[in-house]
């Protein structure tokens, strides 16, 4: 599997989740991750299961925000955890090989950490100022993701605040893809938005 590119998550105070994934799968983005902090584990169990269906009939992957147990349940492709949520390590004991782990890190002792713990990928920030996560920390910048890259050998997402324009200087960075909601989620025109971050990306050769 290709753990790079265009890492799209969904936040259903801009857009709803399916019609969100309905954009982006057609604009060929193939890496989705659920995130949804208010819903009950009903509501994300059914609106996981509907995703589920989308992504297979793309062959994109689908990723469960911090829930390994409704990962599991509607059979995602992963699960992402940050670093108050479950313990990667315990994590990995429970689900074995049949999910990819990700791991928000900010900084190179979490990054080190997460992979010893058996992460399969790192998403980092926030890159940049971000309105989407209120209790996100200040930002990391590039350099930042330079560093952990350069301490890790798994793939390296960069997050938060990331916009077409800012995108370069975080692949510079040595990131293997860029995950974004505001600025795909949020646009007003969600497929076009991913089309172009996807033709950003495939110029700079990711
Ligand atoms: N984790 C770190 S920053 C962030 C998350 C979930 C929010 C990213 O959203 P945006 O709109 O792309 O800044
Ligand atoms: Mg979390």
């Amino acid at each position: 599997m290709c753990l790079s590119g265009l890492y799209v998550i969904t936040e259903p105070a801009l857009r709803d989740p399916i019609a969100t994934a309905q954009a982006v799968l057609q604009a060929g983005v193939r890496l989705l991750q659920l995130r949804d902090k208010t819903a009950t584990t009903r509501e994300l169990t059914r609106v996981g299961q509907e995703l589920r269906v989308l992504t297979r009939q793309y062959e994109a992957h689908l990723i469960v925000n911090d829930r390994l147990d409704v990962a599991l349940a509607i059979e995602a492709d992963g699960v992402h955890l940050g670093q108050d949520d479950l313990p990667v390590a315990l994590a990995r004991r429970i689900a074995g090989e049949r999910l990819l782990i990700g791991v928000s890190a900010e900084t190179i002792e979490e990054a080190r950490q997460a992979e010893a713990d058996g992460a399969d990928y790192l998403g980092v920030g926030p890159m940049f100022a971000t309105h989407t996560k209120p209790d996100a920390g200040a930002p990391v910048g590039p350099e930042r993701l330079r560093a952990i890259k350069h301490a890790v050998r798994i793939p390296v997402f960069g997050i938060g605040g990331i916009t077409l324009k800012n995108a370069p200087a975080v692949l510079q960075a040595g990131a293997d893809g860029i995950c974004v909601i505001s600025a795909v989620v949020g646009a007003p025109d969600p497929e076009a938005a991913a089309r172009a971050f996807l033709h950003m990306l495939a110029q700079a050769g990711e």
